[in-house]
C-alpha cells in the first residue's frame, strides 16, 4: 500500500526525465545514453534499480524544476515544454493547472506500467522497453 506521500512524490519525476530524453534525442543511441543518465540520476542508492522512494524523489525534483514560477502548480505551457502530450489526462479537477498531487497520481500509474515484472522496482531494461513503446 502506497502512502499519500509516495503518491505525491511519484507524479513529477519520470515525466521530466523521460520527456527531456525524447525531446533532446532523435537517434536511438543518443536516446539510450540520455535515458541511462536519467536512470542513474534517479537511482540514488546506485543499486541498479529505481524503487518507489527514488521514483518519488525524482518526481518531486522534476516538479520543482518545471514549476518555474514556484506557485506549486504547473501550467499547460510548462507541462508541454517538457513533452507531455496529453495533459488533460493528468488534470483531475480540470482547472487547467497541474498540482504535484495530480502529477503524482498520474506517475504512480506509469510506475506500475513500467514495472513489467511487478516486483516493485524499475530496472533500466524495463524503462527502456516502456520508452520504446511510446
Ligand atoms: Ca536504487
Ligand atoms: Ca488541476
Ligand atoms: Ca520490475
Amino acid at each position: 500500500m502506497k502512502t499519500l506521500f509516495l503518491k505525491l512524490a511519484i507524479a513529477a519525476g519520470l515525466v521530466i526525465s523521460t520527456a527531456s530524453v525524447s525531446a533532446q534525442a532523435q537517434e536511438v543511441e543518443l536516446d539510450e545514453i540520455l535515458l541511462r543518465e536519467a536512470f542513474d540520476a534517479a537511482d540514488s542508492t546506485g543499486d541498479g534499480t529505481i524503487d518507489e522512494a527514488e521514483f518519488a524523489a525524482d518526481v518531486i525534483a522534476a516538479f520543482v524544476v518545471v514549476d518555474r514560477n514556484g506557485n506549486g502548480a504547473v501550467s499547460i505551457v510548462e507541462l508541454k515544454a517538457v513533452g507531455v502530450e496529453e495533459p488533460g489526462l493528468i488534470d483531475i479537477n480540470n482547472d487547467g493547472t497541474f498540482s504535484l498531487l495530480e502529477i503524482m497520481n498520474f506517475k504512480i500509474v506509469e510506475f506500475e506500467n513500467v514495472d513489467l515484472n511487478g516486483d516493485g522496482v524499475l530496472t533500466f531494461d524495463e524503462i527502456k522497453k516502456y520508452e520504446s513503446q511510446r
